[in-house]
């Protein structure tokens, strides 16, 4: 029996609809939801790989105490029984929650209550601190409260589209995908990149503003100086619905046109073209993320933004206004609960008494949290020295997404009490718990989540729970009731999100934006069928306002949107020690701590290792060639890399991903690097903006390895794992030569003693190949040299999955070229099809000269489209080198 589910895509904040088959054999596929609003059946390289990321190897299926299975009744009695055995001892703001946005907005809830309004303390915090909060801050200081004014549909009926610290081809690709296919039917359209970096995304800009880091503030602020006194300001709409317009206005006009071309590092001729395509076009939507939201300046940012367009009226009309991308799939939900430290549930105020009392008698709970909690990089002090006696983490990463994660780790070491919810066994924080609580994945539990443009839709489970793992929302439920809490007793999802909902509406009357008191009556079975729909539903009106602030109407005591006056600051942190600028953020196919994409050979095919994107003046001036190795260090960590040597990236600036982790890298956790230097208003971190030093790292031998099966920790200074069709491969770096080869490959390849391999060793060029085969099958081979490996990869990957019977072919490998019959692919480009950049480029040879006519030849690009920036990068280029 075949049975087909409507959900949700788990991973970005587009919120991709997707409809899961599950065939009578148990296997599954997955294809976008051509109903769905968010992507019209559109998926990115990741939502078209989710089927090869539910597997069950690495998941926790039990409770675990101190790493021995238990029962759920021992587990979870253990919790509340240490939780409240601390808030008897040092009161409640001795334990904490870190919670994510990839929880379900029942989850969420139901953590959010428990804490603030039964434990009485406000110490929840969430990866959300490190993702969204500038917006939050930044939303409720220009509107009163956390909107998000526009909808998608605006991103294509804008004339222009800004998208400014956001790589959206990478982050949030359908997006990408709706703006690029808008452009093409309206070439008129105009796009802005704002972005230090020259991303991907930029293949469909018109205008790239290669900005200084946190250069935005002054961009922005010059940008509002040149509108306010160009014709395009809108003095109707700033006189009826803003307050605080000359204050902003004087501080912007205080900052020199000389100033805003050194602040952001643009040359005169780019910001005047930018300021026209603002001035000039009444459709401009603004979309920022974490350029804009990771950084001291962050919520300053934001409201620089938000104050061009209250400046010139544009906002909450058709192609208009500014647009938070969220990142997670639950961002949004999140801030709706009230998940974060200041916030209170749905969007009320947690320093506002009325708003207080008003959950307080909603959830008829004995306390209230009366003032804000510990914010995330706080509550890690917090623990670190040890004024938190217990914390539960749940569905988030901190040993590697927070900053300063080697303090971070041993602050969560020391603690004398952690629960961990996950779904994976060993990631680099569950490694710690004391108690290990196995969580329902995507594909199993059952919730709601709400996307960037403020759109509810269901996540719904189509798998068998494995093992004894439980939903969040349950395990959270059931400690309140083991504390001894009433208003708990949930028996589903669904009537988690009714009280949700009833809450939402609960003495609001239009005072708060975040209405859905139309799903106030959701029984189990409508919760069932419930369809995509945008907040706010009142329950009065039936039909739904998808637009915010066209007419005013701001949620002010006033009702009237504040301009915020900003000091544009300076934000350079080199100094002599650490004379660089390191920026973090993400590759197209890996998703935050791959603890998911890892899983998935195809996602990890694309960029099997962890980089750092270097200018090759910056490289050769610190003696850095292209694929060598490097160490980065700042005052708070190190890690080791690979570097690539590219002009993409800005003079002085270094990009590393924010992926790797101690299971797949040896020392590539970017953020043991990264200072825990907050925004003042948000309290997020200022992830792309850390000073460090830059030195090779010199190997005595590179060396790259495939193996059948899942190596052990490498005996190496660098090595990298990726997961590969058939088997694994591991890039690694030795800073002094093994004594014996052969023993090192039986320790990490878990080698029998007898089995010997097939060696051949080059004394002139030291290169040095072992293969180790069984029954006709390549067990193992691992290529060695001093210089970096140039062994075509893929090509070595295949070896693994081909006959080697015949002992020729068992040459070939150690010879490490492919033979004339086996053209070697090249890295991967398109993952959806697994087609390497030397395949696209003999298609391009061919005659193939537009990103279609490859994806006919060798149908890379044609699924799901992630990668057609990457082709056309490869056209232009091979195009450009001929016509030298
Ligand atoms: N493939 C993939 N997609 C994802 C995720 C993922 O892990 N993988 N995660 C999701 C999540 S949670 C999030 S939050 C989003 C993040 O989505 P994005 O914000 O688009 O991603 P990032 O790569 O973190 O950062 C965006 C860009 O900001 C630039 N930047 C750095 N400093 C500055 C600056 O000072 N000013 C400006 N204007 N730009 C700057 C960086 O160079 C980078 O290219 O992605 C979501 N989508
Ligand atoms: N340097 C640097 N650091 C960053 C960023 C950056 O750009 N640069 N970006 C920041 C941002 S924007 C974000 S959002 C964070 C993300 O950082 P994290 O939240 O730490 O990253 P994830 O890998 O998504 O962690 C999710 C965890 O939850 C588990 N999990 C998955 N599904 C479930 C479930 O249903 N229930 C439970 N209980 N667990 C589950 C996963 O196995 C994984 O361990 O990183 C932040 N850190
Ligand atoms: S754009 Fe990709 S990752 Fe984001 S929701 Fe859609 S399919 Fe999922
Ligand atoms: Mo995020």
């Amino acid at each position: 029996m075949v049975k087909e589910v409507k959900t949700t895509c788990p991973y970005c904040g587009v919120g991709c609809g997707v409809i899961a088959t599950v065939e009578g054999d148990g296997t599954v596929a997955v294809k976008g939801d051509p109903e769905h609003p968010a992507n019209f059946g559109r998926l990115c390289s990741k939502g078209s790989a989710l089927a090869e990321t539910i597997g069950l190897d690495g998941r926790v299926l039990f409770p675990e105490v101190l790493g021995q299975r238990t029962g759920w009744d021992v587990a979870l009695d253990l919790v509340a029984r240490k939780f409240s055995d601390a808030i008897a001892e040092h009161g409640p703001d001795s334990v904490a929650f870190y919670v994510s946005g990839q929880l379900l907005t029942e989850d969420y809830y139901v953590a959010n209550k428990l804490m603030k309004g039964f434990i009485g303390s406000a110490n929840i915090d969430t990866n959300s601190r490190l993702c969204m909060s500038s917006s939050v801050a930044g939303h409720r200081r220009a509107f009163g409260a956390d909107t998000v004014p526009g909808v998608y549909e605006d991103l294509e009926l804008a004339d222009v589209v800004i998208l400014t610290g956001s790589n959206l081809a990478w982050c949030h690709p359908v997006l990408y995908q709706r703006i690029a296919a808008a452009k093409t039917a309206r070439p008129a359209m105009r796009i802005v990149v704002i972005d230090p970096r020259r991303t991907m995304t930029c293949d469909i800009a018109d205008l790239h503003l290669a900005i200084r880091p946190d250069g935005d503030v002054a961009l922005f602020m010059g940008l509002l100086g040149h509108l306010a006194v160009s014709p395009t300001i809108d003095r109707d709409y700033i006189d009826a619905h803003t307050q605080g317009f000359p204050e902003a206005f004087a501080k912007a006009s205080a900052l020199s046109f000389t100033e805003i071309m050194e602040r952001t590092g643009l040359p005169a001729m780019q910001l005047r073209k930018f300021f026209r395509l603002f001035e000039t076009n009444e459709k401009v939507v603004t979309c920022y993320s974490q350029g804009v939201n990771q950084s001291s300046s962050g919520t300053d940012k934001v409201n620089a933004i938000i104050n061009c367009h209250l400046a010139t009226g544009r906002i909450g009309r058709l192609g208009m206004g500014p647009f938070s991308l969220t990142g997670q799939p639950n961002a949004m939900g999140g801030r709706e609960v009230g998940g974060l430290a200041n916030m209170l549930a749905a969007h009320m105020a947690i320093e506002n008494p009325e708003d207080r009392d008003r959950v307080q008698r909603f959830w008829a709970s004995p306390t209230m949290a009366e003032k804000a909690g510990l914010k995330a990089v706080d509550m890690f002090k917090a623990v670190a020295d040890g004024r938190i006696k217990a914390l539960w983490i749940m569905a988030t990463n901190p040993v590697v997404s927070m900053p300063d994660a080697d303090a971070v780790e041993a602050a969560i070491k020391a603690c004398p009490f952690v629960v961990v919810s996950d779904i994976l066994r060993d990631t680099d924080t569950a490694r710690h718990a004391h108690v290990l609580l196995p969580s329902l994945g995507w594909g199993e539990k059952d919730g709601t989540v709400t996307n960037s443009e403020r759109r509810i839709s269901r996540q719904r489970g189509f798998l068998a729970f494995p093992g004894e793992a439980r939903a969040d929302w349950w395990q959270m439920a059931e400690v309140g009731r083991r504390m001894g809490f009433s208003g708990f007793d949930y028996a589903s999802p669904a009537e988690i999100f009714a009280e949700h909902a009833v809450l939402s509406a609960f003495e609001n009357s239009g005072s708060r934006d975040f209405d859905i008191g139309a799903y106030a009556h959701i029984d189990d079975a409508g919760y069932r069928t419930l369809a995509p729909f945008q907040w706010p539903q009142p329950a009065a009106t039936g039909s739904c306002v998808t637009r915010f602030f066209a007419e005013g109407g701001f949620y002010t005591p006033d009702r009237k949107a504040r301009f915020i006056p900003i000091e544009a600051s300076s934000a350079d942190r080199t100094s002599e020690n650490y004379p660089l600028t390191l920026n973090t953020g993400r590759i197209r196919d890996h998703w935050h701590t791959m603890t998911r994409t890892g899983k998935s050979p195809r996602l990890s095919s694309h960029i099997a290792e962890p980089f750092a994107e270097i200018h090759p003046r910056d490289a050769m001036d610190l003696g850095i060639r292209g694929a060598g190795l490097v160490e980065l260090e700042s005052p708070h960590g190190k890690v080791i890399v690979r570097a690539l040597v590219t002009e993409r990236q800005a003079l002085g600036s270094v990009f590393v991903p924010m992926h790797w982790n101690d299971q797949f890298a040896a020392k590539a956790r970017v953020d043991a690097l990264v200072a825990p230097v907050t925004d003042p208003h948000s309290g997020q971190p200022a992830s792309k903006n850390v000073a460090i030093a830059l030195r090779p790292f010199e190997a005595a031998f590179y060396g790259f390895a495939v193996s059948a099966a899942k190596p052990m920790v490498p005996d190496a200074e660098y090595w990298a794992l990726a997961k590969a069709d058939g088997g694994w491969r591991i890039e690694l770096g030795f800073k002094s030569p093994v004594e014996d080869w052969t023993v090192w490959c039986r320790n990490t390849f878990n080698l029998s003693a007898g089995l010997e391999p097939i060696g051949y060793a080059d004394r002139q060029s030291g290169d040095l190949r072992l293969a180790f085969f069984q029954d006709g099958r390549l067990l193992a081979a691992v290529f060695l040299s001093n210089q970096p490996v140039a062994v075509a990869r893929n090509w070595a990957l295949d070896q693994l999955k081909a006959d080697h019977s015949d002992l020729r072919k068992r040459f070939g490998i150690v010879a490490g070229r492919p033979g004339a019959d086996q053209p070697d692919p090249g890295a991967t480009v398109c993952s959806c099809f697994s087609v390497g950049v030397n395949s696209i480029v003999s298609a391009i040879r061919t005659g193939c000269h537009s990103v279609d006519a490859v994806g006919k030849q060798t149908n890379a690009g044609t699924n799901c489209g992630s990668c057609r920036a990457e082709i056309k990068g490869i056209i232009d280029g091979c195009l450009a080198a001929a016509a030298e």
